[in-house]
């Protein structure tokens, strides 16, 4: 019993320390959970561009529990491109992002630092706000999408 505790605790401690490309079984998993996180995001990014722009009218609780989940999906990408994960599976990542990681985690903190904003906008309920950080976050989108994104 002791044994196996330690066993436990070990396992624990080794799984705690891995890289979080370790987290996936596979490559495809890791290629399919970043995707999925970008698509996910993309959808609700999306609802609050349609209110920015006049598509939709403007719901600030609409825009502000979109947001959230925007800043929250945000985050999730980026343990997904891992080392070894620019193949093995249907992916447009370029490989600039594994010789450039230095850009590509600057690219990818703006992101999660402009949906914060936007996150913080949408809860004042100001539209012009919601406008502004919706548009910062639309750019961050775009500048990483050029840089390190296949056509
Ligand atoms: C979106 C979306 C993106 C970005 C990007 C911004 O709504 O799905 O990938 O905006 O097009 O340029």
């Amino acid at each position: 019993m002791k044994a196996f505790a330690l066993a436990t605790a070990a396992a624990t401690l080794l799984s705690l320390a891995m890289p979080a490309s370790a987290q996936f079984a596979k490559t495809e998993d890791a290629i399919k959970y970043r995707q999925s996180a970008l698509f996910v995001m993309g959808q609700h990014f999306g609802r609050i561009g349609a209110m920015a722009s006049g598509r939709a009218p403007f719901d600030a609780k609409v825009a502000a529990d979109n947001a959230d989940v925007v800043a929250s999906m945000a985050k999730l990408p980026w343990a997904a491109f891992g080392p070894g994960t620019d193949k093995g599976g249907d992916t447009k990542a370029k490989a600039e992002i594994w010789s450039e990681q230095a850009k590509f985690k600057e690219a990818s903190d703006k992101l999660v630092t402009e949906t914060a904003k936007l996150a913080a906008a949408a809860k004042t309920g100001n539209l012009d706000a919601v406008k502004t950080a919706f548009a910062a976050t639309g750019g961050s989108c775009k500048a990483c999408h050029d840089a390190f994104r296949n056509k």
